[in-house]
């Protein structure tokens, strides 16, 4: 029975996405209770409340189904607004926006490269993680018939996701030189946008701690090579811990730039591809709901090129930020310019969307 006063999250520890509510839902001391996604909550629960098969999934006091991480938080944002997540000047929330939609839809492919293609070391892991949750009850036969279907739903993802022998290295490439970046970053901050915590961090504590912390291959890299960034991961998952302010002067400190050029050099062409393939999607299919994946393309990460699904979802997340940017006026407009010339992302993000997309039901509509 859930307690009148208190929120409920469906999900699972080794979740991507759920991780980013468990540690928003901590930090800002929201009282709630976790509840194991088995098969049996799947069917009884998520499935009938939502019309998904998707975690996370938070139930509210009064009994809503929210699915979607962006979607919880903003609810709960405007439910509990003391220690907002959301700066206000231009800047940083600019930042903030763009991070949590690089972090969420870009970091997945490392996350998902470094759980999926090191079975060696992750395997045994991984398989008794899904094993427990399918069906805890099970005898162990069942439970591993069980999670090795699951698994193999998600490691089915990774060629639709563009992760192939052929783009393997320039991720693992990409994943270090990040590491490296965000370890200098965290051997100063204690928060991506300094002692108080933002979007930033709840978009990045998805890939960071699910998979890339948790996992024993990835996990291992991670102690060894930024011991900061395990810290910090560490720290995401603390209730209600004492904070500070964000950076005076509106400032994105320089250690989040490279993040942001990487962003803009590698996710921002395939997002451009994916705002036209949806509007090619949209005239075809006039009215209709949009796709999970709405075509194919090529893509670059490094010096690697690969084939990937298109999918619609980021481009909702893509519009977030642009009709932030978008809204902006006089000196705040400006001064989210700088931080766009440093990142080199002012003409990207000049882009236009020709079919918005807004979300019903947990599916994607035009708009
Ligand atoms: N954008 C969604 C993504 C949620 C998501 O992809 N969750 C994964 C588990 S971490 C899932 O349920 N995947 C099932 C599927 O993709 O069909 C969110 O932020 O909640």
């Amino acid at each position: 029975m859930a307690d009148e006063r208190n929120y409920t999250l469906y999900g699972t520890e080794f979740s991507l996405y759920t991780g980013k509510v468990r540690a928003y839902l901590r930090y800002k001391g929201i009282p709630y209770k976790e509840v194991l996604s088995t098969m049996g909550v799947y069917e009884r629960v998520i499935v009938p409340n939502t019309g998904v098969r998707m975690i996370p999934v938070v139930q509210t006091p009064s009994g809503e189904f929210i699915q979607d991480t962006t979607e919880i938080i903003d609810a709960l944002e405007a439910r509990f607004p003391e220690r907002g997540i959301y700066p206000e000047t231009p800047r940083q929330r600019l930042a903030s926006l763009l991070i949590e939609l690089y972090a969420d839809e870009w970091l997945l492919i490392p996350a998902m490269h470094y759980r999926w293609s090191f079975p060696e070391q992750n395997e045994r892991f991984i398989m008794a993680e899904f094993g427990k949750v399918a069906a805890p009850w099970a005898p162990a036969f069942i439970r591993r018939a069980l999670a090795r279907k699951r698994a193999s739903f998600f490691s089915g993802m990774l060629p639709v996701l563009g992760i192939s022998k052929e783009t393997g290295p320039a991720i693992e490439q990409w994943y270090e030189s990040l590491l490296d970046h965000l370890e200098q970053h965290f051997s100063r901050h204690r928060y991506a946008l300094g002692e108080r915590a933002s979007m930033a961090d709840f978009g990045l504590i998805a890939p960071l701690y699910a998979h890339l912390y948790r996992d024993p291959a990835p996990g291992r890299i991670m102690r060894e090579r930024a011991p900061s960034v395990a810290r910090w991961v560490e720290r995401m998952f603390e209730d209600q811990p004492a904070i500070g302010e964000w950076l005076p002067g509106d400032e994105v400190p320089d250690t989040l730039l490279p993040i942001l050029r990487h962003q803009f050099r590698e996710q921002f062409p395939v997002l451009r591809e994916t705002v036209e393939t949806v509007a090619d999607y949209v005239s075809e299919h006039p009215g209709e709901r949009v796709r999970r994946r709405v075509g194919q393309h090529r893509f670059r990460i490094g010096d690697a090129e690969g084939e990937r699904a298109v999918m619609a979802y980021p481009q909702w997340m893509l519009q977030r930020a642009l009709d932030y940017y978008n809204g902006l006026a006089g000196a705040d407009r400006e001064a989210a310019e700088q931080l766009l010339d440093a990142a080199g992302g002012r003409e990207a993000m000049g882009m236009e969307i020709p079919r918005r997309l807004v979300r019903r039901n947990n599916q994607l509509w035009p708009a």
